[in-house]
């Protein structure tokens, strides 16, 4: 007979700091400690009114602008609207992007010069059903159980509920192995007031809720990864460089416009920022 292995200890994960790895100790926060410490325990971390309801209510109308069809398939939901390559489209976005409270708890986690993966609006509409569990690191073919390779954060624009589709979310799954099966009766929603953002990690199984309210559930989401791994989104070909050339050094940073040491982004032998310079 087998025995079954223990689940591995969430300290397991925690990553080594590296040489250079100075990000941590210049944009910590009082706070990030504790996030960065519930995040690794239990995979996500719920934080709560991190934006006014002057910025929700902004946020808002700007999606009712550029919201428009419904997806394609299941994994879209059949009665969710998305919007694709945001930063090309709008800026009103670049503050959550770039949000101090969540780089501090990013720097933990990653090598500096992180990347931004994808960045999407998501209005879940009524009579959506749940999106099928997965993880969203679960594409980088490496074995689980593993240090997550990508972060999440799904910003609650309008309030989550149990009822109008609040993300659902697995605690503990962050340390599965390969194989293990997710049910939705495991999984708990994130329920939160409107500015408020549920931070995860890239291996912890969750799903978009199903929305039985009368009502649409307007999030936006932004997911990081490691600086060394293929990005959700091509934003080289996505954003053109006159819009990246306004953008804050830091948000140009997570686009790409930065190198994993020693040379990993080079731009003919040089650092890809340099073209922005170029006429
Ligand atoms: O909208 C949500 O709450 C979750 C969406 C999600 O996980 C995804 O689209 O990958």
């Amino acid at each position: 007979m087998t025995t079954k292995p223990p689940p591995p200890e969430a300290s397991a994960f925690a990553h080594d700091r590296r040489i250079g790895f100075e990000f941590a100790d210049t944009r910590a926060l009082p706070e990030t400690g504790a996030d960065h410490t519930a995040l690794m325990r239990d995979g996500y971390v719920i934080i709560e009114r991190l934006l006014d309801a002057a910025t929700c209510e902004a946020i808002r109308a700007e999606s009712r602008r550029l919201l428009g069809a419904t997806g394609r398939n299941r994994f879209e939901g059949l009665k969710t609207q998305r919007v694709y390559n945001v930063l090309a489209k709008t800026r009103i976005f670049d503050d959550l992007i770039d949000h101090p409270r969540l780089l501090a708890i990013l720097d933990r986690i990653f090598e500096p010069n992180y990347l931004l993966s994808q960045a999407q609006i998501i209005n879940i509409n009524p009579g959506e059903d749940g999106q099928p569990l997965h993880s969203d690191d679960g594409f980088y073919k490496i074995p689980r159980p593993r240090p997550a390779l990508g972060v999440a954060a799904i910003w609650a624009i309008d309030a989550f509920t149990a009822e109008n589709g609040a993300t659902d979310i697995i605690p503990g799954s962050h340390l599965w192995a390969d194989g293990s099966q997710a049910t939705r009766a495991q999984a708990i929603p994130c329920a939160m007031p409107e500015g408020s953002a549920v931070i995860f990690l890239g291996t912890l199984i969750h799903g978009g809720g199903a929305n039985r309210t009368q009502h649409g559930r307007l999030a936006f989401t932004n997911q990081y990864c490691a600086p060394w791994l293929r990005t959700q989104e091509n934003f080289f070909l996505e954003i053109p460089r006159e819009t990246v050339r306004t953008l804050r050094p830091t948000i140009q940073s997570l686009l790409g416009y930065s190198v994993y040491p020693p040379f990993m982004g080079m731009v003919d032998s040089m650092h890809p920022k340099r073209v922005l310079d170029d006429i």
